[in-house]
């Protein structure tokens, strides 16, 4: 089809067109007055030109503003001097070394986009990651344009009593008419994305750390005054998160203060702003009656990922935003390392390869895949995906396990030491990477440059009289927009053979078993052809492989094993990772029959699944939360990506079905557990407490699908005696996601009762949001319009955004696939309404929120068709945004 370009056209920027800037701006003086309605930003800018790069314009970004003034080195510029367009200003000094001095007015009551400087709220903040900052002020606003920036903010005393911006105070003081200023200044060279500035009335919550070289850093948290209470998990994070940065990765803080503040009206979770980060209040504040312990983990792993960033980031930071992954790979690995150490590695495993291979597939097999480092983009923002961040981080660990922890760590030595203070790409932490460790990279490139998920078929073969197995792999990756045929990836495949009395020692075919270790049963296979085969000598008996142990590359792993293979490696294999992957994929192996038997069929469940389930209840010595994750069924999007067409409401059924077989097949031992997990204690959130509660609560779930009178008294009174709204919470969802009548019904009451408990705390309303938005019965799109009618609904909030409508599209299968009678009814219209009200607004939202109708034309024709009628709409609109343009026109094409 011809795409229609928007009245203002959209660009795409391409890496291959990459050059330095013109001009390198030494030193950044603003002052920022901000006065009721209105902000005034002054800008004193050094400016010395590049002298690798030709010509002299100066052409600086700058979007949304109003221009006062403009001078340089002291004398104002006339009109013929400069050309203002849209989003730049050009004009073209006449020496090397100069200071640009502008004045704009600006209007933060105004910014919906919350990108740049606006008012959340009773405060200002900014968010300026990646082109917000030319929304403040005209600048050079990319990320290899490093600046020692000073900065003075002046408000209203008695409206705004902080004053924030990077790095340390150095003066404060009265001014005239109530006001008062504050000068802060940043000793250390960034790029304007990681400025940030805050303005408010805001209370806060001191602490310290003692670095390593014996600094004592000042650790502040801002909050407004009500939140006070909830910032002690926060605190405790961050300082975990210092010590561990020392510990693992040597590497200090490196200001004398780290300020958090908690925003309510922010487009992500966070941002690492040099010394001054901004967070999203559900990623800071936490207490035991208002957050789950999924929300206490957040907590922690978000608190230190923007804290990582002070060096994966900050310090070394990125050229441009190709290479955005190298700061959030690498960062999100040593988030995931962090929380692996304070809590269960294998568990945090699991967490993470289930994101990965349920969100991040899918969108590397649908129209907006991309490399981790893209080679085109239209609209930055539109790049935060998982594939850059959690894609990011898997091929930060392969290179990791492919060093091992001591050349990993020499090899992140020399990145800093070699970066610290640059701006850098993905190839300088590969060179590092190779540089200690002699390593050839060269293949490895490919998981830089090639999008799709690798599939790895594997085929076994065992010769009796030869004592031989032989493993055959071979690598295919689907096509995918920027690169039709790929050129083999490096895989590193982790494998175990599985004997009938335990693990058999591995000898490849060159290898002396006397020369291998004792411990020899686990062994990383590095793959790098189409096709290959490994053979292993000396092994006594036909094994079951255990495959892609941890998970150790990001692929999909076809090995076709009998469900007997798979119980074999859930009772034998030592790994744990492996063992939680068999247990999926029996029940994958079941919800396939369910689909098999279609709608009305008799669907039996095969006795395998529930037999393993009930070893596993009586195997004392297993981590709890892993058992709670073994027993969750794949997420449906999981189950999508095993689809050639997807059939949304076909899986949902099979799903619910299993679910519905195995509650009856072990409801004894479901009922039996969840009453021995329910004990009264008070609410800790250690990795032993949260996993008791999570086996708990998946017992109850399944309990509930079709409750007994007493067993959905159970619940009731699990929802009414909670004192953690973990428990509370749980219950609740219990109830609502039955599709029992009587658990419906009570959780009509308890709705309503949680509301008039809950009603002044934001973030737990976004909860019950979130859990209405996801309620199955029939009628959903009904409720979800009510929804945005509510009182407590602000369709300026972004988390309450992502809770009704992102909560609705993305987990609510029955009713958000509902194609209704008309287009202009049913599940994708109601998105598509929804994302051209929010597109005017902010566009950020607007275009995440397209996800689900973006994977359109892998779903069966009735739905693919409906998804794909509202996307031709969205592109027919006059006022798309080059965010919602560049989404919905790739999803076309
Ligand atoms: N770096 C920020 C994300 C900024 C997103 C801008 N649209 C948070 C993080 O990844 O830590
Ligand atoms: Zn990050």
């Amino acid at each position: 089809m011809n795409i229609a370009e928007p009245t203002s056209a959209v660009q795409t920027v391409y890496l291959n067109d990459y050059q330095q800037p013109a001009y390198w701006i030494d030193k950044t003086e603003l002052e920022v007055d901000i006065y009721s309605g209105e902000t005034f930003v002054r800008s004193r800018l050094t400016m010395r030109k590049n002298s690798s790069i030709e010509g002299a314009q100066l052409d600086l970004h700058g979007e949304g503003l109003e221009l006062l003034e403009i001078a340089i080195d002291g004398e104002p510029l006339s009109e013929e001097r400069y050309v203002q367009g849209p989003s730049v200003l050009s004009l073209t000094p006449e020496t090397e070394k100069f200071v640009l001095e502008t004045k704009v007015r600006i209007e933060p009551e105004q910014n919906t986009s919350l990108e740049g400087l606006y008012r959340s709220r009773t405060m200002y903040c900014t968010q300026c990651e990646a082109e917000g900052f030319r929304k403040i002020t005209y600048y050079l606003d990319r990320p290899d344009v490093m600046s020692d920036f000073t900065t003075r903010v002046s408000a209203d005393k008695s409206r705004c009593p902080v004053l924030l911006s990077n790095g340390n105070l150095v003066e404060a003081g009265s001014l005239d008419n109530g006001r008062h200023f504050a000068t802060w200044h940043d000793p250390h060279k960034k790029p304007a994305y990681l400025f940030a500035l805050v303005a408010g009335d805001l209370a806060k919550v001191e602490d310290s750390f003692t670095t390593c070289s014996g600094k004592q850093v000042a650790l502040e948290i801002f909050v407004e005054e009500k939140d006070l209470g909830k910032c002690d998990h926060a605190m405790q994070s961050l300082k975990k998160s210092m010590q561990w940065d020392e510990q693992t990765y040597g590497r200090e803080y490196d200001l004398d203060i780290f300020m958090i503040v908690a925003v309510d009206d922010f487009n992500m979770g966070a941002m690492e702003n040099k010394g001054l980060n901004i967070f999203n209040t559900s990623c800071v504040l936490a207490s035991p009656t208002t957050t789950t312990d999924a929300g206490f983990q957040r907590v922690e792993g978000v608190v230190a990922h923007e804290y990582f960033h002070n060096w994966s980031g900050n310090r070394v930071t990125c050229r441009d935003w190709f290479q955005l992954s190298l700061k959030e790979g690498f960062t999100v690995y040593r988030d995931s390392e962090f929380s692996a150490d304070m809590g269960s590695r294998t568990v945090k495993r699991v967490e993470d390869v289930s994101l990965l291979r349920t969100h991040q597939f899918a969108e590397d097999a649908g129209p907006m895949a991309h490399p981790i480092r893209p080679s085109s983009y239209m609209e930055i923002s539109n790049f935060y995906t998982l594939t850059i961040y959690e894609k990011g981080a898997e091929v930060v660990r392969m290179i990791a396990n492919l060093l091992g922890p001591e050349l990993f760590r020499k090899g992140t030595d020399l990145y800093f030491e070699r970066h610290d203070g640059q701006a850098v790409t993905t190839e300088d932490f590969v060179r590092a990477m190779a540089d200690v460790s002699g390593r050839d990279f060269s293949q490895f490139d490919n998981w830089y440059n090639q999008a799709g998920t690798p599939e790895l078929t594997i085929v076994d073969a065992y010769d009796e009289n030869a004592r031989e197995y032989t493993l055959t792999v071979s690598q295919y990756t689907p096509a995918t927009p920027e690169c039709a045929v790929k050129k083999p990836f490096h895989i590193p495949l982790r494998m175990g053979l599985i004997g009938e009395a335990g693990e058999l020692a591995l000898t490849l075919a060159d290898e002396i078993a006397e020369d291998l270790p004792e411990d020899n049963t686990d062994r990383v296979l590095e793959v790098t052809q189409t096709t290959q085969s490994f053979v292993f000598h000396n092994v006594p008996e036909k094994p079951v492989p255990s495959l892609l142990r941890n998970f150790s590359a990001p692929v999909k792993l076809k090995y076709d094993y009998s469900r007997d293979d798979l119980c074999a490696i859930v009772m034998r294999d030592s790994n744990g990772f492996t063992r939680y992957e068999a247990v999926q994929s029996l029940c994958m192996a079941a919800i396939n029959d369910a689909m098999a038997a279609g709608e009305g069929g008799r669907f039996v469940l095969d006795e395998r699944l529930p037999r393993v389930y009930r070893s596993l209840f009586a195997q004392a010595e297993l981590d709890q939360a892993m058992f709670a994750y073994m027993l969750t069924l794949p997420a449906e999007g999981y189950i999508a990506e095993q689809q050639s067409e997807i059939d949304p409401q076909a899986i949902y059924q099979a799903r619910s079905k299993v679910k519905s077989a195995l509650a009856q097949a072990l409801a004894g031992e479901l009922e039996q557990t969840y009453r021995a997990l329910s004990v009264d204690v008070e609410y800790s959130a250690d990795a032993e407490s949260i996993a008791r509660r999570s086996l708990k609560n998946v017992c109850l779930s399944y309990l509930m699908d079709q409750p007994s009178d007493a067993t959905l008294e159970l619940c009731k009174t699990q929802f009414e005696t909670a004192t953690n709204m973990t428990d509370e919470i749980a219950a609740l969802t219990a109830m609502v996601m039955s599709e029992n009548a009587k658990a419906q019904a009570a959780a009509a009451v308890a709705l309503s009762d949680f509301y008039v408990k809950w009603r002044d705390e934001a973030l737990v309303v976004n909860q019950w949001f979130a859990l209405q938005a996801r309620n199955p019965a029939a009628g959903g799109l009904k409720r979800v319009n009510d929804l945005l009618q509510h009182e407590a609904y602000d369709s300026s909030n972004p988390n309450k955004i992502r809770a009704v409508i992102g909560g609705f599209c993305g987990g609510n299968t029955p009713n958000f696939h509902s194609l209704g009678e008309t287009p202009e009814q049913g599940g994708y219209a109601f998105l598509a309404q929804q994302i051209q009200q929010l597109d005017a607004k902010n566009p950020q939202i607007a275009a995440r929120l397209l996800t689900p109708l973006t994977r359109w034309r892998r779903y069966a024709p009735a739905y693919s068709q409906a998804m794909r009628s509202q996307l031709e709409a969205l592109l027919e609109m006059p006022s798309l945004s080059p965010d919602c343009y560049e989404v919905v026109s790739k999803s076309l094409a």
